[in-house]
């Protein structure tokens, strides 16, 4: 509270509804914080918004699979970063288990695919189809991949599953996990300046699409049931022979407990609603500007009161 009251003007605290003090728990929200900034400013946004309303809040930093059991259990409160493509299989696990359920979409449409700058299309103009990105493998090669191309993918708590998918697809491509976001972002600035064709895991929305123009390669389309019965998709004999959804959901899962012990703030949670252009400013703010998530949240609720205040009320 300390905190927000310093970080916020007294004109922003002067219109918060007071009157749901009284009914939230006093014990902290716990907030799970992944490895991709819109995550994190996200909730920091939707931590200080609580704070706000009075709620005491806590950040821990999880494994961004692991934390749909976590909220399952009540050890964290919810995840406000559902991605389809990425974590639909985790969130549906623990919605089958139980003590997690869906608190509504966020109006935003997400796709989490291999990509590329669009100055790879000059090396490999058959794209986006990934036949034609297969054909063209060894403009992707590097010393640590020799004749085949390099894929450069997601850290692997995102468990896109580039090995599977390459050698379902059969592919001519070495799948390279990133260590970090930062890593896959540090891959696309160094083959910027010659021009150098690249293929790396990508998300949208976020920060990079405003930066470095580019699209998603056009792999089978995805089905469900594509991560769970081979049969599905062209290869009958393996999972992962599909794209991931080309307009994913992005959802908000809560804890079965939290309408109870906090209701003003479970009501809040279950009216945010992010969309594409807000989730891109808040993962700019970091990547691009260079702020610190806690001052980016600070500075997105300043910047947007009359999109999140009606959220609190
Ligand atoms: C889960 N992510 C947005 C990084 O693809």
């Amino acid at each position: 509270m300390k905190k927000f009251t310093t970080a916020l003007t007294a004109g922003v605290l002067a219109a918060m509804p007071f009157t749901a003090m009284a009914e939230d728990s006093s014990d902290p929200i716990i907030i799970p914080i992944h490895n991709w900034s819109s995550q994190i400013v996200m909730s920091n946004v939707v931590g200080q918004m609580l704070e706000g309303m009075g709620n005491n809040v806590e950040y821990v930093t999880t494994d961004s699979q692991a934390v749909y059991e976590s909220v399952r259990l009540g050890d964290v409160t919810f995840e406000l970063e559902v991605w389809e493509g990425a974590f639909g299989a985790s969130f549906r696990a623990a919605l089958e288990k139980g003590g997690l359920h869906d608190a509504g979409d966020h109006n935003a449409v997400t796709r989490e695919d291999w990509w590329y700058p669009m100055w790879t299309k000059e090396s490999c103009p058959g794209l986006p189809s990934w036949e034609a990105l297969n054909d063209c493998a060894k403009v992707f090669a590097t010393a640590e991949t020799g004749d085949k191309g390099r894929y450069l993918d997601g850290p692997v708590d995102w468990l896109k599953h580039g090995k599977e998918r390459v050698e379902a697809l059969d592919m001519d491509f070495v799948v390279v996990n990133a260590g970090s976001a930062a890593a896959l972002w540090a891959e696309i600035g160094a083959a910027e300046a010659e021009k150098k064709p690249v293929v790396v895991f990508n998300w949208t929305p976020n920060f990079a699409e405003a930066v470095w123009p580019g699209e998603f390669v056009e792999f089978p389309e995805w089905v469900d049931g594509c991560d769970k019965d081979p049969s599905v998709g062209p290869n009958p004999n393996a999972l992962y022979d599909c794209g991931n959804p080309a307009k994913g959901y992005l959802k908000k899962a809560a804890w079965d407990g939290m309408k109870d012990k906090w209701p003003a703030a479970y009501e809040t949670l279950t009216k945010i609603s992010f969309t594409n252009p807000q989730i891109a400013e808040m993962a700019k703010l970091v990547d691009t500007d260079e702020m610190e998530p806690e001052e980016a949240a600070t500075a997105w609720l300043e910047a947007n009161k009359d999109v999140w205040m009606p959220w609190t009320q």
